[in-house]
């Protein structure tokens, strides 16, 4: 977690530095200097790929998934404990190569975090096929790191599996697993089936790089449109890998703050089921003007539009648990609820981008920026803050400041919004994305598009700051904070049973579980739903 929040504070900084390029094209950069056309390239790239493989996958499936599954069933820790350290040097020696990739002869990769070829083999300035080009190792070191992370993120998933195939407390049956559990775990899954293309794909990319290979040369019967094929095949599911967890944890905390029983939780394992299938057929959508076959293009269209089924459903049944219950405000149930009025929005944008005739004309523009980072965002954020604050008394025994956290909640929604929510505008007025400088073009009227940016840098700006006061009341907290109650919730899961912090081993005895967190036969919003299944032997 804490290797993740450091490289948040990475891929945060390169974010500040571009957008301020943005709103003040040709400006010397606070806290930076120039910023080159190059750099420019290398930061979006590199913003990227750190945001969702060196933040995304350790906050929420790495430290949450590490920590929530063996004490939520009732282990005492992971299967396979030495796997799970080696996991993590895996990750820590991928987030150390990246870094390096900055400092290398033509600087790090800086063709797009999707690593499409030709920008990946031959470059984006020296077209010249020659490996030894300074693009050579940028390119390389970004793919090293990538496989490296991936290695680290399998290794975690096959412990997260087996774990919770084989180490369940008795009486903890399938269907008692807490939902944040089998989401993480179906996550895993999504990432295992759906990250053998891109690896395959990547493998023929550092081939093309260092071998001199043809794979993405049409001039030598390859295809640069294979790579986005394997490359989205993993990538589209990749969006779950990150979501799911964060869902899973709204399905704690969501039941909890309303002192219901979750709304469908049998169905809620379906849906995501059916959602995990439809992941792997949607890829396509993202290709639409890649000159794809329109039949095909249908194809894609409707399977995109097919999978905000599921994905309604989960959301209607987590607000179906608000209705009726007695609905407590806390820090982490405001996150919780954030995060479903934010993703709600990417959600909705979306559908309008599922269709191809519309995407077409949105492709690439500030519009598609908007979306996915308002997909994204929630996701990864607002459901990491949900965690954190909800779990913070477990896992390090001490109360968080809730002032600091209600302040930490609302500026970071606001200014959230304030960053995001104006770029569907320039993407609707046409602004291309990954432009360095749109003064060059003088025939283009940018005045407005350049005041929304002007409005955008300033709020990223404000929300990059307003995580100093979650870093503050972080580390005031764990050094000084008062100490929690066991049970500060009154939650009715396992986790809430052991000590805080958990000892070694999380439980002094083997629980036994008679009652599944959900279990109640009392529908009404009640103060009875109170811990009466964790009762330990
Ligand atoms: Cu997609």
């Amino acid at each position: 977690m804490i290797t993740g929040l450091f490289m948040a504070l990475v891929g945060g900084f390169l974010a500040y530095v571009f957008r301020y390029n943005l709103a003040f094209p040709g400006e010397s950069i606070p806290l930076f200097g120039q910023l080159s056309a190059g750099q420019y390239n290398q930061f979006i790239t590199n913003h990227g790929l750190i945001m969702v493989f060196w933040v995304g996958m350790p906050l929420l499936v790495g430290a949450f998934g590490n920590f929530l599954i063996p004490i939520m069933i009732g282990a005492d820790d992971m299967a396979f404990p030495k796997l799970n350290m080696l996991s993590y040097w895996f990750f820590l020696t991928s987030a150390i190569v990246l870094m390096i990739s900055f400092f290398v002869p033509g600087g790090a990769f800086a063709g797009g975090w999707t690593m499409y070829p030709p920008l990946s083999v031959n470059g984006y300035t020296d077209p010249s096929p020659s490996f030894l080009s300074a693009i050579f190792y940028g390119s390389s070191l970004m793919i090293i790191a990538v496989a490296l992370e991936f290695t680290a993120i399998l290794m975690g998933g096959i412990n997260y599996l087996v774990t919770t195939i084989n180490k369940r407390a008795p009486g903890m049956t399938p269907f008692r697993i807490p939902l944040a559990v089998w989401y993480i775990d179906i996550a895993t899954v999504i990432f295992m089936f759906s990250v053998g293309p891109l690896v395959a794909g990547a493998f023929m990319l550092l081939f093309d790089i260092t071998l001199g290979s043809g794979f993405y040369d049409p001039a030598r019967g390859g295809d640069p449109v294979l790579f986005q094929h394997l490359f989205w095949f993993f990538g589209h599911p990749e969006v779950y890998v990150l979501l799911l967890p964060t869902l899973g944890v709204l399905g704690e905390i969501i039941p909890v703050f309303s002192r219901k029983p979750l709304f469908g939780y049998k169905p809620l394992i379906v849906l995501s089921l059916i959602s995990a299938v439809l992941s792997v057929v949607v890829w396509a959508h993202h290709q639409f003007i890649a000159g794809i076959d329109p039949r095909m293009a249908t194809f894609f269209s409707v399977a995109t539009i097919l999978i905000s089924i599921p994905f309604s459903g989960i959301f209607l049944s987590l607000m179906a648990t608000l209705w009726g219950g007695k609905i407590k405000i806390t820090v982490p149930m405001s996150w919780a609820l954030g995060m479903i009025g934010l993703f709600l929005v990417g959600g909705f944008t979306g559908l309008f981008l599922g269709s191809n005739a519309f995407d077409i004309y949105a492709h690439d523009t500030y519009f598609i920026v908007a979306h996915f980072h308002y997909t994204l965002f929630p996701s990864v954020f607002f459901g990491f803050f949900a965690a954190f604050y909800y779990w913070f008394p477990k896992f390090t025994g001490k109360e968080l400041n809730k002032a600091l956290g209600y302040i930490h909640f609302w500026l970071t929604f606001i200014f959230f919004n304030g960053v995001f929510f104006v770029l569907f505008f320039n993407g609707l007025g046409g602004q291309h994305r990954r432009i360095y400088n749109y003064e060059m073009f003088s025939n283009v009227a940018i005045e407005p598009y350049i005041t929304f940016e002007k409005i955008a840098t300033i709020s990223a700006i404000c929300l990059i700051l307003s995580q100093v006061i979650f870093l503050w009341n972080f580390i005031v907290s764990w050094a000084a904070g008062r100490k929690a109650e066991k049970n500060p919730w009154q939650a009715n899961t396992l986790e809430w049973v052991a000590d805080s912090p958990p000892p070694h081993g999380n439980f002094h005895t083997a629980p036994k579980v008679y009652r599944g967190a959900y279990e109640y036969s009392v529908p009404k919003a009640s103060e009875d739903f109170l811990p009466q299944n964790l009762q330990a032997d």
